[in-house]
């Protein structure tokens, strides 16, 4: 195992720490490492993988589009780039949508659509358009989303940052009103913010969001990279709610977890601000990712993913909730995307992922103290099971000796 971890560490920036092991092999919610060892994906690539590892139907759709074409660019149609967007659309109830390759880009997409439609249709001075965006959000590593970030890590000697950005607290619907002026043209947020630590807002939040920005003539854009595609119970995360909103950004899953596949999807009048030549990318709906995004779309349909992460959400959520321990602190989430947040006086949460890890089963931590479980959606209630197994079996080897009385224990 070290000589891989060697190669990777003379020649690749240090800008990750992964976990002591080298994975060869993926199949289903099982990963394999290069001694053979199984492991349990609970993290599905930060809910990338939300088919499972080589799921057969995407694997089989991605490597026929590639005999026969790949890469076009957007100077010719193609027979794959339609059917897609319309399946996109359908499926989400926007009208259009704009393809392109990663979750930032999505969003970066997103912003220039929120400015120009700030500026070209609800009259805002050039260049002055403001966008609203969340404490403790999770856009992407470009310059521009890591300038509104509000992690000092993200930012640390990246500047100068793009101005316009103002942020307010998450899960303060008042707080998003008092921060709107003339200038704003839209609201950036997670319906649940991932890297912010699993966070969910209030009940209602998002809801109250969308009347405040209907109001006031503000664009509620809904960043899904991570709690779309039916990651939370619902295909969209703002259904919850029964938020509609004008702009929203897909990612990670729509590649069926076999490439890069994203896209920002708005109202007609938000989308038109785009002009031929005004925005794109290299391979943003070639036919590969056209196709393996279709493919991905339908089995979401077909195989109720939505709704087993709900069901095996609740489970999940009840075990963890179940487990009385003094080093929890909360468990908290929605569907297949649950966090549960450790007390650091008592386990780091790199330290809880580590001996996972060695019990088989894989995790991440996310801000020092909490442990994201996303599994494949496909995972059925025994390896569910197997994997609390795991985690009780790892809450044995952290002393308990300042046991709490369970009913002090929060929920
Ligand atoms: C890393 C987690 C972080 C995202 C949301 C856009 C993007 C992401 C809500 C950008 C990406 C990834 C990036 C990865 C770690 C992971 C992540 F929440 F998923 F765990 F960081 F917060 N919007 N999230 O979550 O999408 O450009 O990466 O395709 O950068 O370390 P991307």
């Amino acid at each position: 195992m070290n000589a891989w971890i060697e190669a990777e560490n003379r020649h690749s920036a240090s800008n990750y720490k992964p976990l002591p092991v080298v994975l060869t092999r993926g199949q289903g919610v099982w990963l394999w490492d290069v001694d053979g060892k199984r492991y349990l994906d609970m993290m599905s690539a930060y809910s990338a993988v939300s088919f499972g590892h080589g799921h057969p139907v995407l694997v089989e759709a991605m490597v026929a589009q590639a005999r026969q074409l790949a890469v076009t660019s957007r100077a010719f149609h193609t027979d794959r780039l339609g059917p897609f967007l319309q399946l996109l659309c359908e499926m989400t109830g926007l009208p259009k949508a704009l393809p392109m390759n990663t979750g930032a880009e999505g969003v970066e997409t997103a912003l220039k659509a929120a400015r120009k439609w700030g500026h070209k249709v609800k009259g805002i001075a050039d260049g002055q358009a403001e966008i609203i965006v969340c404490n403790g959000n999770f856009a992407g590593r470009t310059t521009t989303i890591v300038g509104f970030s509000s992690e000092p890590q993200y930012r640390d000697g990246f500047g100068p940052f793009a101005p316009g950005f103002v942020s307010v607290p998450f899960g303060d619907a008042a707080a998003l009103e008092a921060a709107i002026t003339p200038r704003t043209a839209a609201f950036l947020v997670e319906p649940i913010q991932g890297e912010g630590g699993i966070i969910v807002p209030p009940a209602g939040y998002l809801a109250a969001c969308r009347e405040i920005c209907t109001r006031h003539n503000v664009l509620l854009i809904c960043d899904e990279v991570q709690t779309g595609l039916a990651r939370t119970g619902r295909l969209l995360a703002c259904q919850h709610e029964n938020v509609k909103p004008d702009g929203l950004i897909l990612g990670k899953a729509l590649g069926g977890g076999l490439l890069p596949v994203s896209a920002f999807l708005a109202r007609e009048d938000v989308m038109a601000v785009f002009r031929p030549g005004d925005h794109g990318s290299t391979f943003g709906g070639n036919p590969l990712a056209s196709a393996v995004g279709t493919a991905a779309l339908q089995l979401l349909k077909q195989d109720n993913l939505a709704e087993r992460a709900d069901k095996l959400g609740a489970r999940l959520l009840e075990g963890l909730r179940a487990i009385r321990h003094p080093a929890i602190r909360g468990v908290r989430g929605k569907g297949l995307l649950i966090g549960l947040d450790l007390d650091p006086a008592q386990v780091s949460a790199r330290t809880f992922c580590e001996r996972l890890l060695q019990h088989g089963v894989l995790s991440k931590e996310t801000h020092e103290t909490v442990v994201r479980f996303a599994p494949p959606l496909v995972i059925t209630e025994q390896e569910l099971d197997a994997g609390l197994d795991v985690i009780r079996a790892v809450f044995d080897t952290v002393p308990a000796d300042r046991r709490m009385p369970a009913e002090s224990l929060p929920a």
